[in-house]
């Protein structure tokens, strides 16, 4: 009956990621949310939807079990999940799998990263392909409620913009200079419905052509096909920097525009609806993160702090000896399990500037709220 149940479970959930492939996934047009209604209840993680993962168990043991967390990622995209010449996977996306492997076994490189498209992503989570999904994947209500996926903390608060050649935009250009011009994007993404909708609110009407790799996107802005693309503003800062490094001819000059963003955009990590406990771990990673940049706990110096802790929420996060040890035992973690993210992988600042400041992205929305962003951990207590 399980195994019927879960068969059931992966053709509808491959049977919706079809249908977000022709489209997008966000669509709240009647007809595909009618092919979506159906896969509401059976995506439900393949349990009951109680919290609990209970046919499964929590993926924290099957990752304790087989020694390797199994990560989602971008393979293209510069700063957030990049595969270099060498063939390592880098970025803060990658970064942020790299913690959770750190956490659950105490090393930050037993991950084994799959390379994934917008289009696939979804169903790489729904089949099992990966423990976690951190590919700049934006917490949307539909993705949440109806895709069978639950979401973490947003590490990067972005907003869709429009990249476009110079000598026809600028970064003062709006929507309404899109009139009449080829947009194009890749499928599968929040990116599509946004601009339909901004084009429509402007009383513009716009060409959108859609790829499912962004790769093609680029290629046909370059070669003209394309007069502008659009997605994630920082996927274009990534994607202008990476072609300017390259030598590209104008893209110094490439304008990103409206300088406020068409969408909200918060991106996070995303893994199979119904794991409480893997949410727990997953969260409490991010939030380890963010908390060890509040209390200036680094990778150099997380030894010390560790050791003398110089207040009871560092000695807590780090599972420092005495009372200390306990929080996260508690939640099937090793002790010193954040202490273990921190040393090997750093705070959300390090990460941050070891991947995104390279590119010229200001931390912006994503500074500590103490700074003016809107970064927030509940406490560690
Ligand atoms: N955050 C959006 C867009 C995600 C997306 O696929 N973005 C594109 C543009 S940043 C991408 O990852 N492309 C790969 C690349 O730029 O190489 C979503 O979750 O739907």
């Amino acid at each position: 009956m399980r195994e019927f149940k879960r068969l059931v479970v992966l053709l509808l959930a491959l049977a919706m990621i079809v249908a977000a492939c022709g489209g997008d996934d966000g669509d709240t047009d009647d007809t595909e949310d009618g092919g979506a209604t159906e896969t509401t209840e059976a995506t439900d993680g393949g349990d009951d939807g109680d919290g609990g993962g209970d046919d499964m168990g929590s993926l924290l043991d099957t990752v304790k079990d087989r020694g390797t967390l199994s990560c989602g990622t971008n393979e293209t995209l510069v700063g957030f999940g990049f595969k270099d010449s060498a063939g390592e996977f880098v970025g803060m996306d990658v970064d942020l799998c790299k913690a959770v492997a750190a956490a659950v076994l105490g090393d930050a490189s037993a991950v084994s990263f799959s390379a994934l498209t917008a289009a696939a992503r979804f169903e790489a989570v729904s089949s099992g392909q990966v423990d976690i999904l951190s590919r700049n994947t934006t917490f949307t209500q539909q993705r949440d409620s109806e895709l069978g996926l639950d979401f973490g903390p947003t590490t990067y608060y972005d907003g869709q913009q429009v990249l476009g050649t110079g000598d026809l935009f600028s970064s003062d250009s709006q929507v309404e200079d899109l009139d009449g011009a080829t947009v194009c994007t890749n499928a599968g993404t929040t990116t599509e419905l946004n601009i339909t909708e901004a084009a429509n609110a402007a009383g513009i009407e716009i060409n959108l052509v859609t790829y499912e790799d962004f790769n093609i996107v680029m290629d046909n802005f370059e070669s003209g096909n394309c007069n502008a693309v659009t997605t994630d503003g920082s996927g274009l800062v990534a994607r202008k920097f990476q072609a300017t490094e390259a030598g590209t001819e104008g893209a110094e000059d490439w304008a990103i525009f409206p300088s406020v963003p068409i969408s909200k955009e918060p991106l996070g990590p995303a893994w199979a609806q119904g794991d409480a406990l893997w949410g727990d771990v997953i969260r409490w990673t991010v939030y380890a993160m963010i908390i060890a940049e509040e209390q200036g706990i680094t990778s150099a110096n997380v030894d010390e702090m560790q050791a003398n802790p110089p207040n009871g929420e560092v000695g807590r996060l780090l599972g420092s000896e005495g009372d200390f040890a306990e929080k996260q035992t508690a939640m099937g973690l090793p002790a010193d399990a954040f202490y273990q993210v921190i040393k090997q992988v750093g705070n959300y600042g390090e990460v941050y500037e070891r991947n995104l400041t390279p590119l010229g992205l200001e931390r912006g929305l994503n500074a500590l709220f103490q700074d003016g962003g809107i970064l927030y951990a509940p406490p560690a207590r």
